[in-house]
C-alpha cells in the first residue's frame, strides 16, 4: 500500500536544541533506556545515551526526507557497495545536524567531556581502504546534495581486522565494534528476504507456450535489514544506509537437539550466520572463495528484492524502473546483481528476457576502481554453476546476444569476440565479473582522469570499442565536513576569519584564500594551526608507543594500504640512503624530518607484511643511532583506521603520494592532505594529475616515470641492475638493507625482496629512486624557506575545493543517475 493513502498521523513535535532540554533527555535516555543511575553511569553509558539523543532529532529529519520522495516520485539512487568505512558517527552527525556547541554545553552541565565520550565510539571499520572511504564520503555527500538515496551492503560482525606489531610484525586480531551495542542502527524485521544457493532450475511452458524457468535453491538463508540514518550537510537530508545480516531460516533444528544432537542442531544457524561473519581483508586483489561470491549474491539479491518490493509499492510494473530507479555497483563485487535482476524480472516477475535486460542495462551502472590484472575479479565456472545456476543459465543468454551483436554489427574479429565475452576461456573457464558488469550496464565510469583513459585502452579496450559511449570519468572526492571542518577545527576556524563561512556550503569557496597565500600573518596563523596539530600527533604516538617526535620537524606521512604499487618500499629506501647521507655529512645543514606510516597488510600478501617488518627494523636503527642526532624519526603508528587517519592528515606536512605511475586509480588520501595544506610529493599517477592541475604546477612536487614510460620500460624490459649500479646512493641502501644491516637477527630477511628490484623491478623502485631522492631535497629547500613553504600550502587548501565528493556527486547524479 502507498504509505501516503493511510489517514494523517500528527508527527511529534519539533525537538528543542537548548542544551538544558538536550542534558535533561540525556538523563533520561541513560535512566529509562539504558537503566543506568547517572551517579554510576560510565562514560560509554554517557556515550549511547548522548547517541540517542541526537538520533531522534535525525529521525524526525529522516522520516520528512523518506515522506518527500514518495509525495515527489523522485528518483532514487541505490549505491551498492560490499564495503562502507564509515569510522566513527557521531562527531558527523552532530556537526552536520548544527548541534555541537549545544551538545557539549549539555553535557559539560552534566560533568562529561564530550571528547571524551566522542573517542570511545567504536569506528565502524566496514571497508578496507579508499573503495570503503569513498562510499562513505558518497552517502554523506548524497545527503548533502539532496539525492534520494539508499546504500546497501552487508552488516559484518567483524570489519577489518585489529593490527597490533609484535617485534615488528603485523598481527592480526579479530575486531568487534558491535561489543557494545550500536545505538545507531534500528534492525527492520518487516524488511526479510530470502536468498538462494544451490540445486537445479525447472522448465514448464507458460500459457503462451514461453518457456519458464524456476530456480528451485538447495540451500535458503535470510536476510535481514538494519537501518543507519545518513545526515547530510546542515541536516537537509538524511539517507540510509542499509546493511543486510544473515539469519536461519530455523533457529534451530530442534528435532536434532532432542535427538541429542546439540551441535547438529544449530549447525545452519552458524553456517548462515558464518556468510556476515567477516570482512574479506583483500584490498585490491580479490579473495576468490567460495564465501566471498556467497556473500557478493547474498547482498546483491537481498537489495534488489528490497528495490523491486520498494517500486511495485508506489508504481504499477517495472517498465517504468529505469526512470525511477538508479542502481550504482561499487566495483564488481555486486556484479552478480546484472544476472540476479535479470532473473528477478524474468522469472518471477514474468517478464520476457529481452525486455528484462534492456530494462537491467537502462537501470545499472558500474564504476571500476583498478586497473590491476590480479584484481579483477573472475569465477571459476563449476563453482559459479553450483551455487547459482540459473545465473548462469542467464550470463550464457547474455553473453550470447553480446557476442552475436558484436559478430554480426561490428564485424568483431575471433581475437575481439574472445576479450569481451563473459567467459575466460583461457585457463578453466570462468565468469569474468568485470565484463559482466561492463555489458549489463549503461554507464561505466573510472575514478581519475588518468584511470578512464587507461580503461579504454587496457582492460576494457574492446568493450569500449563495441560501445564507445559508455566510458565515462567521474574523479573522486571527499567530504570536506569529515575531512576538514571535523577533523581539523583549527584550521577551519581560521579559514572562517579571513574569508568567512561560504566555504562551510561549497568547498570551491576556498578559492579567495588564495589571497592570504603570501600574507606574513596568516602565514604564521596558518603555521600556528599545523604545528598544534602535530603536537597533538606527537602526543598519541607517545602515549601509544612510546616515541617522543619534535613537532617542529617536517612531518612526513604515508598512510594507507601496505602494497608493492604503492611504494612503501621506496619511501623506506630512501630513508635508508637519507640515513647514510647524514652520517657521511653531519656538516651539512639536514632538515629534520620524521617519517611518519601507517597501514594494514592483506594477511595473506607476504611482500608488504615484509615491508611493514622492514619498516619497523629501519626505525628501531635509526631511531637508536646517536649519530643522527634526532635528523631522521622513523615511526610506524599500528592499526590505521579512519580515526587515526583524523589524527594524522591535518598533522601533515609532506604528502606522499608516490605509487608506480598507472597503478593506483585515482587515490583519496591525497585529496585528504592537500586539503589541509600538505604539500604532495607524489608521481603523475590518479588523481596527483588533476591535483596538479588544480593547485598549479609550482605547488606540488612531482617526479618519476609516466604511466607510458612504465608500460614503455615494461614491454621493452628496463635493465633495474645497471640502474641501481649507476646509483651510489641507492646500491648502497640496497646493499645494506639485503645484507642484513637492519635486520642482525636475521641477515637474510631482506634477500628476497630487494633481489625482485635487482631482477625485474616491477614497480620500478630503482627506475625511479633518483627522481624520488632529488625530489625529496627540493621538498627541504622549500622548507628552508619557510615563506614559500606555507604560500605553497596554503594554495593547496584554497584550491583543493574542487576534489569534494558533493561535486562528484553532483556529476554523478547529473550525468549517470539522472536524479537529485
Ligand atoms: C580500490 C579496490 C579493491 N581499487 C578489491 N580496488 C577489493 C579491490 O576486497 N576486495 O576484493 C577491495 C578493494 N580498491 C581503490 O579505490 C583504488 O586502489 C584507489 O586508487 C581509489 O582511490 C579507491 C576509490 O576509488
Amino acid at each position: 500500500m502507498n504509505p501516503l493513502s493511510k489517514p494523517t498521523i500528527p508527527s511529534p513535535a519539533p525537538r528543542s536544541s537548548r542544551p538544558e532540554i538536550l542534558a535533561e533527555e540525556i538523563i533520561e535516555r541513560l535512566t529509562y533506556r539504558i537503566g543506568k543511575d547517572a551517579k554510576v553511569a560510565k562514560p560509554h553509558d554517557w556515550l549511547t545515551a548522548t547517541i540517542l539523543v541526537v538520533r531522534d532529532r535525525i529521525i524526525d529529519k529522516w522520516m520528512e526526507s523518506t515522506r518527500k520522495v514518495y509525495a515527489t516520485g523522485d528518483k532514487r539512487v541505490y549505491y551498492l557497495s560490499l564495503e562502507f568505512l564509515i569510522g566513527r558517527l557521531m562527531r558527523d552527525a552532530v556537526t552536520n545536524m548544527g548541534l555541537m556547541e549545544q551538545v557539549r554545553d549539555a553535557l559539560a552541565s552534566l560533568g562529561v567531556d564530550v571528547n571524551v565520550i566522542a573517542g570511545l565510539e567504536p569506528d565502524a571499520a566496514l571497508g578496507n581502504g579508499g573503495l570503503g572511504r569513498l562510499a562513505a564520503c558518497f552517502m554523506e555527500s548524497m545527503a548533502t546534495v539532496e539525492v534520494p538515496a539508499y546504500g546497501y551492503g552487508i552488516r559484518y560482525v567483524h570489519g577489518l581486522f585489529r593490527q597490533q606489531l609484535a617485534d615488528g610484525w603485523q598481527v592480526e586480531l579479530p575486531e568487534s565494534w558491535l561489543a557494545h551495542g550500536n545505538p545507531w542502527e534500528f534492525e527492520r524485521r518487516e524488511s526479510a528476504y530470502e536468498i538462494g544457493y544451490g540445486g537445479t532450475v525447472d522448465v514448464a511452458n507458460d500459457a503462451e507456450g514461453e518457456p519458464r524457468y524456476v530456480w528451485k535453491p538447495a540451500e535458503r538463508v535470510i536476510a535481514a535489514a538494519f537501518d543507519t540514518p545518513v545526515v547530510g550537510w546542515r541536516g537537509k537530508r538524511v539517507n540510509t544506509l542499509r546493511l543486510w545480516s544473515a539469519q536461519p531460516i530455523d533457529p534451530i533444528l530442534l528435532d536434532a537437539f532432542n535427538a541429542g544432537d546439540h551441535i547438529g542442531a544449530l549447525r545452519e544457524s552458524n553456517k548462515a550466520e558464518s556468510l556476515t561473519r567477516v570482512l574479506y581483508p583483500a584490498d585490491a586483489t580479490p579473495a576468490g572463495q567460495e564465501l566471498r561470491l556467497r556473500q557478493e549474491f547474498f547482498f546483491s539479491s537481498a537489495s534488489l528484492q528490497d528495490i523491486l518490493r520498494r517500486h511495485l509499492q508506489q508504481y504499477d510494473d517495472f517498465t517504468s524502473l529505469p526512470d525511477k530507479v538508479a542502481i550504482q555497483l561499487n566495483d564488481t563485487h555486486p556484479a552478480v546483481s546484472v544476472a540476479e535482476l535479470t532473473r528477478l524480472l524474468c522469472d518471477v516477475h514474468g517478464m520476457d528476457f529481452e525486455q528484462a535486460f534492456d530494462i537491467v542495462r537502462r537501470t545499472i551502472s558500474y564504476t571500476n576502481h583498478t586497473l590491476l590484472p590480479e584484481a579483477l575479479e573472475t569465477w571459476p565456472i563449476p563453482l559459479f554453476e553450483r551455487l547459482l545456476p540459473r545465473h548462469m543459465q542467464l550470463i550464457y543468454a547474455i553473453n550470447a546476444k553480446i557476442l552475436l551483436e558484436a559478430r554480426r554489427e561490428k564485424n568483431f574479429s575471433d581475437t575481439e569476440i574472445r576479450a569481451i565475452s563473459l567467459i575466460d576461456e583461457s585457463g578453466d573457464r570462468r565468469v569474468r565479473m568485470g565484463n559482466l558488469a561492463f555489458v549489463g550496464s549503461h554507464s561505466i565510469n573510472g575514478v581519475s582522469a588518468l584511470h578512464t583513459e587507461l580503461m579504454k585502452v587496457t582492460v576494457f579496450a574492446d568493450l569500449h570499442k563495441l560501445y564507445p559511449n559508455r566510458i565515462n570519468n567521474k574523479t573522486n572526492g571527499i567530504t570536506p565536513r569529515r575531512w576538514l571542518q571535523q577533523c581539523n577545527p583549527g584550521l577551519t576556524s581560521l579559514i572562517r576569519e579571513a574569508i568567512g563561512e561560504e566555504f562551510m556550503d561549497d568547498a570551491e569557496k576556498l578559492k579567495p584564500l588564495e589571497k592570504f597565500a603570501t600574507d606574513p600573518s596568516f602565514q604564521e596563523k596558518f603555521g600556528s594551526v599545523k604545528r598544534a596539530n602535530k603536537v597533538a600527533l606527537s602526543n598519541l604516538v607517545a602515549s601509544r608507543m612510546g616515541v617522543k617526535l619534535d613537532p617542529s620537524a617536517m612531518f612526513d606521512i604515508q598512510i594507507k594500504r601496505i602494497h608493492e604499487y604503492k611504494r612503501q618500499l621506496l619511501n623506506v629506501v630512501e630513508a635508508v640512503a637519507l640515513y647514510d647521507q647524514i652520517r657521511s655529512h653531519p656538516e651539512l645543514d639536514w632538515v629534520p624530518r620524521v617519517k611518519l606510516f601507517a597501514g594494514k597488510a592483506a594477511p595473506s600478501y607476504h611482500n608488504a607484511k615484509l615491508i611493514i617488518k622492514l619498516i619497523n627494523d629501519v626505525a628501531r636503527t635509526i631511531n637508536n643511532d646517536p649519530a643522527v642526532r634526532g635528523l631522521l624519526k622513523v615511526v610506524f603508528v599500528p592499526n590505521y583506521n579512519v580515526s587515526l587517519a583524523e589524527v594524522m592528515v591535518p598533522a601533515a606536512d609532506l604528502s606522499e603520494q608516490i605509487s608506480t605511475a598507472g597503478m593506483e586509480a585515482s587515490g583519496t588520501g591525497n585529496m585528504k592532505f592537500g586539503l589541509n595544506g600538505a604539500l604532495t610529493i607524489g608521481t603523475l599517477d590518479g588523481a596527483n594529475v588533476e591535483m596538479r592541475d588544480n593547485v598549479g604546477a609550482d605547488n606540488i612536487v612531482i617526479f618519476g616515470l609516466r604511466a607510458d614510460e612504465v608500460a614503455d620500460a615494461r614491454t621493452d624490459g628496463h635493465n633495474p641492475r645497471a640502474i641501481i649500479e649507476s646509483s651510489r646512493e641507492l646500491s648502497q641502501a640496497l646493499a645494506s638493507i639485503a645484507g642484513g644491516v637492519f635486520s642482525p637477527d636475521d641477515r637474510n630477511r631482506y634477500a628476497q625482496l630487494i633481489d625482485g628490484i635487482y631482477s625485474h623491478d616491477w614497480f620500478m623502485v630503482a627506475a625511479d629512486f633518483d627522481a624520488y631522492a632529488a625530489a625529496q631535497r627540493d621538498v627541504d629547500q622549500i622548507w628552508n624557506k619557510p615563506s614559500s613553504w606555507y604560500a605553497k600550502t596554503i594554495n593547496n587548501t584554497a584550491r583543493m575545493g574542487w576534489f569534494s565528493s558533493d561535486r562528484t556527486i553532483r556529476q554523478y547524479a547529473d550525468e549517470i543517475w539522472r536524479a537529485g
